[in-house]
């Protein structure tokens, strides 16, 4: 019995244990239930007393040098996974490239903004309009210039159907189906078969809003507007009406604000003048307020409408309108906040 012992440790020596599975092995081989020193420990119940001492000096030292294989194993395993490999997870992640609104998106949005906290919401309106909302409705007579061909795109299959030329169109619904009071905000894009340059496009957006109540007057119009002037172009904005025509208005006018680039002294943007051309305005007219039946006798209102797009010029310095369409990445990445 001696001997196989000696065998053993001999054999267990020459082991090499460099996997997990090669020490679970050696584990239940030697050192489970029915593993090999178990086996020897009950042969060595029957061991003469004089020669115990040399038995169990042999089998302890067997256990030893087996626990030991296995403990070396997993230390060499556990270290080798806490070694270094190529992925450095100190390293930062990879850039994404977030996006942002387009400008017209943010000048649109910090419009609606300022007029919500005076109880405006928003409708939509719908850009494939037919000839009376579009026209019609908003007191355009039947031979107006701005429904000719040059002005407008219509289908060519149906004259009656076109692509709105403004928002006003949908004011028009939100008055034929919700009585008075209304206040609301169109905006949205608008089409106009016009030469595409620097200054204008066939393609733009609009901003339009509209206030119907009872008493409302032209007083009314002029507080709000200077609220909004004084809120978008900043505190020291001063504001200035002068008489225009619109057929959907009367009277109607158009604002200006002082110019927030030279503060009224006159640079280039404002041509010297001291001001910019900022808005449309005026009270709707009682056809206009009659064709959506509103009685003109009970109600009034003010509307006014303004170019997004030209809105966004002022603000960003940008000289040329078709910047908003091109979809150049280096534009619109000057836009991120
Ligand atoms: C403008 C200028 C003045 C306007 C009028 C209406 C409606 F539907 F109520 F008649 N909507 N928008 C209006 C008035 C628009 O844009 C320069």
């Amino acid at each position: 019995m001696l001997e196989k012992i000696k065998d053993l440790i001999a054999e267990v020596e020459k082991i090499s244990v460099d996997t997990k599975e090669k020490a679970e092995e050696l584990r239940l081989k030697y050192l489970s239930k029915k593993g090999v020193l178990n086996e020897i420990f009950a042969e060595f119940k029957k061991v003469k007393p004089e020669e115990k001492k040399e038995y169990g000096q042999k089998i302890n030292s067997l256990k030893t040098l087996v626990e030991s294989k296995i403990a070396a194993a997993q230390e060499a395993l556990e270290e080798q996974l806490s070694k270094p490999n190529d992925l450095d997870i100190t390293l930062p992640g990879p850039n994404y490239n977030l996006g942002s609104h387009h400008p017209i998106t943010m000048v649109k949005n910090e419009i609606i903004e300022i007029f919500s906290r005076l109880g405006f919401t928003v409708a939509e309106g719908q850009e494939i309009e037919d000839d009376y909302h579009n026209f019609t409705a908003l007191n355009f007579p039947p031979e107006h210039p701005a429904r000719d061909m040059q002005d407008t795109f219509f289908i060519e299959t149906n004259p009656d159907i076109l692509l709105r030329t403004h928002t006003s169109g949908g004011q028009v619904r939100v008055m034929e189906k919700q009585k008075p009071p209304i206040r609301v905000l169109v905006p949205g894009r608008v089409f106009r078969n016009e030469a595409v340059s620097a200054r204008s496009h066939c393609i733009f957006h609009q901003i339009e809003g509209l206030y119907i109540d009872k008493n409302v007057s032209f007083a009314d119009l002029k507080q709000t507007l200077m609220y909004f002037a004084k809120e978008f172009y900043g505190e020291k904005t001063e504001i200035r009406l002068r008489p225009s025509y619109f057929p959907f208005t009367e009277p109607s006018a158009e604002m200006d604000v002082s110019c927030s680039i030279c503060g009224g002294k006159g640079c280039g943007i404002c041509k010297n003048s001291g001001w910019l051309e900022v808005l449309g305005c005026g009270m709707v007219h009682p056809n206009v307020l009659k064709n959506c039946g509103i009685d003109p006798n009970e109600y009034s209102g003010f509307a006014f409408g303004m170019g997004i797009e030209r809105t966004a010029m002022l603000r960003y310095g940008v000289t040329d309108i078709r910047m908003f369409f091109e979809n150049d990445m280096k534009f619109l990445s000057r836009f991120k906040y």
